[in-house]
């Protein structure tokens, strides 16, 4: 890939880079591999995976490749809700551990609040791994309040990060307001609602008006929220412009039309996820 110097590093939201790359669905190894070391080498420094997306080897081996130090780079991944019984939280991690060879994760997620999760069994299992020093930090995905209530209940304190669907079409205000209350990061996957956030008119209203791509415009939305967004991208050029989505300040108007938006458009939402 070529050189160019970076043009901006992404703020970060406690330490956790506020853009990073999603990979779920990113399943072709050598692919997976070259868009994870072009992405760190074009200035990402946050990588997102899962047991379940079965690219752990694939994206560890893109971490090695990038000419970029590991311990520069915010790694996370999560437990399948199969795994989620205390000793297989620990086997499973140790399996990921090895797939990615990085030594350890930045944040472990519980993937979702179903199989086998329950807080009181799983989330001591993860603390421990923690201890441990596999693990710096805990979180959990497609939580709601109440889950994120029972989970801190559990652990003796909030979860680090909540990663839920989060863009312009699902705004997850309830999930927002209760991330900022209580100091739990929100991380927006799908950020760009997969794909129909390029057909949404207002959002290209805006796009037009900033000579920016409608990617930018959700993934420059969701940084005005606090919300770390991970979207997913193989090739250098879709890299590159959501990479790019840093140097675009939306107006105030902006903000408003979309917080606004008359439509809602929740992408993921199988059956053994929760009662939205
Ligand atoms: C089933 C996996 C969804 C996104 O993490």
């Amino acid at each position: 890939m070529s050189q160019e110097p970076r043009s901006f590093d992404a703020s970060t939201n406690d330490g956790m880079p506020a853009l990073g790359l999603g990979t779920w669905e990113n399943d072709d190894p050598a692919q997976c591999t070259e868009s994870v070391k072009t992405a760190l080498e074009a200035g990402y420094r946050h990588v997102d995976t899962a047991q379940i997306y079965g690219n752990e080897a694939a994206v560890g081996e893109g971490i090695a490749a990038a000419d970029v130090d590991r311990d520069d780079v915010f790694l996370a991944t999560k437990v399948w809700i199969d795994n989620l019984a205390p000793e297989d939280v620990a086997a499973s991690t140790r399996e990921s551990l090895q797939k990615l060879d990085t030594g350890y994760v930045d944040l472990l997620y519980v993937h979702w609040p179903a199989g086998e999760y329950d807080p009181e069994e799983t989330l001591p299992a993860f603390a421990e791994l923690r201890d441990d020093g596999l693990i710096d930090r805990i979180g959990v995905s497609n939580f709601e309040p109440h889950h994120l209530d029972a989970a801190t209940d559990a652990l003796g304190e909030a979860p680090f990060a909540n990663q839920v669907e989060c863009h312009p079409l699902l705004r997850q205000e309830e999930l927002r307001e209760y991330a900022a209350a209580n100091d739990v990061e929100l991380v927006g996957y799908s950020p760009l609602a997969r794909g129909q956030i390029l057909d949404d008119p207002t959002v290209a209203e805006i796009a037009e008006k900033h000579g920016v791509s409608a990617a930018q415009v959700s993934l420059a939305w969701l940084r005005e929220k606090g919300v770390t967004a991970i979207p997913k991208a193989t090739g250098e050029e879709h890299l590159r412009d959501n990479w790019a989505s840093l140097g675009l300040e939306l107006d105030d108007e902006d903000v408003e039309a979309i917080d606004t938006l008359g439509r809602t458009d929740r992408q993921l939402n199988p059956d053994f996820g929760p009662d939205w």
